[in-house]
């Protein structure tokens, strides 16, 4: 049946049958054929409606996992290898759409899959950036940007027709709706629409990643997070939030009226997630949309505060956006009567400054407009959605107790073990069964081989089967070699300060120092990093040079690298992720406590055999809980502790550097001949100043803490049946993290579709 459809398909576009195809029409043909089989599929339906309004929707390459979720994968897999070919060797072929930064993006992608396989009436709405986030590259050990031209025609993303008007101050463009589907797990589908302009232009960038950011008509639709570090950088995030909320908001209202009912029921017959804070704007939109209609100022705002909902994903104070009014004033003037209303009432009814809309140097507060007139806030992991509670979002929470709620983050498992670890998948089928293909807290059952020496053999060959697998793959894009027989020791997360990468880095000095001493370490371990730092971020950027010249430093010397290799992969993203993650022996889960808000890296690792290194923080608190201590490795002060210390700021890091010798020796290498002859020196000294310095996220605090529990780590990893234990107790215990927990837990709680 599927062959000869196959081949009508290929016989129609190649006039050759399918076995004789290049990997790139046989590509085609199974895009061809996939979405054939998706239009068939039928919509998800129901009374009420969700959107999922994001910024971002890192949705990673869909053949093979639309494959997955049509129930197709087997079959045409089976097919690719009766010709030598096999299913991952077709998907190197596609583009990976560039739509998403980190955590929070590839959550919503997450989100839209349990959506759909739910069978929930629900669709994602975003923006179609034509070069997505950058394309990372590494020269002279630096980080450079490059557009990632990632479209390409007649993929994925269907051109619905649609459009919408959408008005700025000084100009108006027309939004384009174009569609992907998105499939559930023998399920129906539903859609993620993606907005765009036609006047977009890619040619207007030169340099790198380089454009007029003022060219509205040519630039709006670009670039994810362009640069906002100057004005006008933070008036084009505007003018894009402004322009996926507009067009979001009227196809919303456009979709109900279909539906034949009345825009002041729009609270009965839809729910609005906001993912963060880039569309609060929706809220004014929309009461300006329904003012327009004829509805009441003060009926529109009941309405809309009855539909919103706001997810917050951060404490970082620099990711809680304030825009000034100015700037608002500029991009949005016809929302600002409703801003300065809503303000308005906000300052009769509550004297706090705290939780006012406009402060008085004049920015508009973003989140304060979310959490005022919206029903629900939520945080995301337990730890978070406390220190919402108590600390950051206290007088919220004071007066709004009932809006306050948690929704721990959860992945989908069909990416991130169907379809990544078809091996592990194949192997938990053998011995619990399909079952928690659907329901995966099945995987509990796993629990009963825990002293099954055949089972944990098993998994161990498994997982060294990835090794190799992985560095094959890294010496081919990296050309580095590794050796699969060392521990894989990974961190995979956006760069930032508070996920504490120059915490491993001074780990792998200290490594380093120990084995040019002679101290050798127990076991041979390679450190390997994804991540991509924000272009303007200059200290993200300078731990990525550090890290990027130890590796050369320690590739060169031969002595060393038999026991310790650093490896950072190039341009980090969700493919890339599915190949280091089944091939993760230990997971670096090491921010400082109270900064991750959650983290969901964390769970796709440990659902893959990894056993997590990690501080108190985020879900792994939650994480901590359901292994037990015997299976998981955590360190490091609380985050109680280190909240104290910055309301106290008796954060010192002098007193770490200065009176603890090791501490200095390792810190101070960032400065030694060896680095900086092979590195930038400004670019090193910079850094070693600050973490001597400053250290605001507190490397220091917990480095010897670090060091001492991945050295256990190391050591315990020799008892290889001791290890396989508590890798399939982490497996055993994923299933409270599957995103269809999480997406039950929205619906009962707060879309009640
Ligand atoms: C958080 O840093 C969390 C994701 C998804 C990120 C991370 O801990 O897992 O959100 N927050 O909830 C973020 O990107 C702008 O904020």
């Amino acid at each position: 049946m599927l062959k000869k459809k196959l081949n009508e398909i290929s016989i129609n576009q190649y006039d050759k049958e399918f076995d004789k195809l290049t990997k790139q029409q046989i590509y085609d043909t199974l895009l061809i054929f996939t979405k054939e089989q998706i239009e068939k599929l039928p919509k998800n339906k129901g009374e009420r409606k969700l959107y999922y309004v994001s910024a971002e929707f890192l949705i990673g390459k869909l053949l093979s996992n639309n494959l997955i979720n049509l129930g197709l994968y087997d079959q045409v897999n089976a097919l690719l290898k009766e010709i030598n070919l096999d299913m991952s060797q077709i998907e190197e072929i596609e583009n990976e759409p560039s739509l998403g930064n980190g955590g929070l993006g590839r959550l919503a992608a997450c989100f839209l899959d349990s959506i759909a396989t739910l069978g929930l009436n629900g669709d994602g709405i975003g923006i179609n950036y034509h070069l997505g986030l950058f394309k990372q590259k590494f020269i002279d050990n630096k980080q450079f940007e490059e557009p990632n031209n990632w479209i390409r025609k007649n993929g994925f993303l269907k051109d619905t027709g649609e459009k919408f008007d959408v008005k700025f101050g000084d100009c108006k463009v027309t939004a384009h709706m174009y569609d992907i589907a998105v499939t559930g797990y023998e399920s129906g589908y539903n859609n993620l629409h993606l907005f765009d302009i036609d006047t977009v232009d890619e040619n207007i960038v030169r340099n790198g990643i380089s454009f007029d950011k003022t060219d509205i008509k040519r630039n709006l639709t670009l670039f994810l997070y362009p640069d906002d570090s100057d004005k006008n950088g933070q008036l084009l995030r505007i003018y894009q939030q402004y322009f996926m909320v507009s067009a979001g908001a009227q196809l919303i209202l456009k979709e109900l009226q279909e539906n034949g009912h009345k825009i002041e029921d729009l609270h009965k017959y839809v729910a609005i997630q906001i993912n963060d804070t880039h569309p609060t704007l929706i809220i004014p939109e929309l009461i300006r949309l329904l003012t327009e209609k004829g509805i009441d100022f003060d009926e529109a705002v009941d309405i809309v505060t009855k539909t919103v909902n706001y997810t917050n994903h951060t404490i970082l104070a620099e990711a809680l956006e304030k825009w000034p009014y100015e700037y608002l004033k500029q991009v949005v003037p016809h929302l600002m009567l409703i801003i300065e209303k809503l303000n308005t009432t906000i300052k009769e009814r509550f004297k706090s400054k705290k939780v006012q809309i406009i402060d008085k140097e004049h920015k508009v507060h973003m989140a304060h407009i979310a959490i005022h007139f919206s029903s629900s806030t939520n945080g995301v992991a337990k730890l978070h959605t406390d220190i919402l509670k108590k600390e950051e979002l206290k007088a919220f929470y004071e007066i709004y107790p009932e809006k306050f709620n948690n929704k721990t983050n959860g992945i989908t498992f069909r990416r991130w073990l169907l379809n990544c670890n078809e091996e592990l998948t194949d192997f938990i089928t053998s011995l619990i069964g399909e079952g928690f293909k659907k329901d995966a807290r099945e995987l509990e059952k796993l629990s009963q081989f825990v002293d099954d020496e055949q089972v944990l053999d098993k998994l161990l060959e498994i997982k060294k089967h990835h090794k190799q697998e992985l560095s094959d793959y890294i010496k081919l894009h990296e050309n580095i070699e590794i050796d699969s027989n060392s521990i894989y020791d990974i961190q995979i997360k956006r760069l930032h300060e508070y996920k504490r990468q120059q915490m491993n880095a001074l780990y792998i000095i200290d490594k380093y120092l120990d084995i040019k001493k002679g101290r050798l370490p127990k076991h041979p371990i390679t450190v390997i990093f994804g991540a991509k730092a924000a272009p303007a971020y200059t200290i993200a950027k300078d731990i990525i040079h550090l890290i990027l010249t130890l590796s050369e430093l320690i590739e060169k010397d031969e002595k060393v690298s038999k026991y310790l290799k650093v490896v950072m992969v190039q341009n980090y993203n969700v493919s890339y992720a599915q190949k280091l993650i089944p091939a993760c022996d230990i997971s670096e889960q090491i921010s400082l406590a109270s900064k991750e808000a959650s983290g969901t890296g964390n769970m796709k690792l440990m659902l893959n055999g990894a056993v997590t290194l990690g501080t108190m923080d985020g879900a792994n608190v939650e994480i901590a809980e359901l292994v037990g201590q015997d299976n998981i490795y955590i360190f490091g002060k609380t985050s109680k502790q280190v909240i104290n210390l910055y309301k106290k700021s008796s954060y010192d890091t002098k007193k770490y550097y200065q009176d603890d010798e090791c501490i200095k020796e390792i810190v101070d290498f960032i400065i030694s001949d060896k680095l900086m002859e092979l590195g930038d020196k400004t670019s090193l000294t910079r850094l070693h100043q600050d973490i001597s310095q400053k250290d605001y996220f507190m490397a220091l605090l917990d480095l010897r803490a670090y060091i001492k529990t991945k050295n256990k780590m190391t050591k315990d990893y020799k008892d290889r049946h001791e290890w396989a234990k508590k890798m399939l107790i982490n497996i055993s215990k994923a299933g409270q993290f599957s995103s269809d927990r999480t997406i039950e837990e929205y619906n009962r709680e707060i879309w009640h579709l």
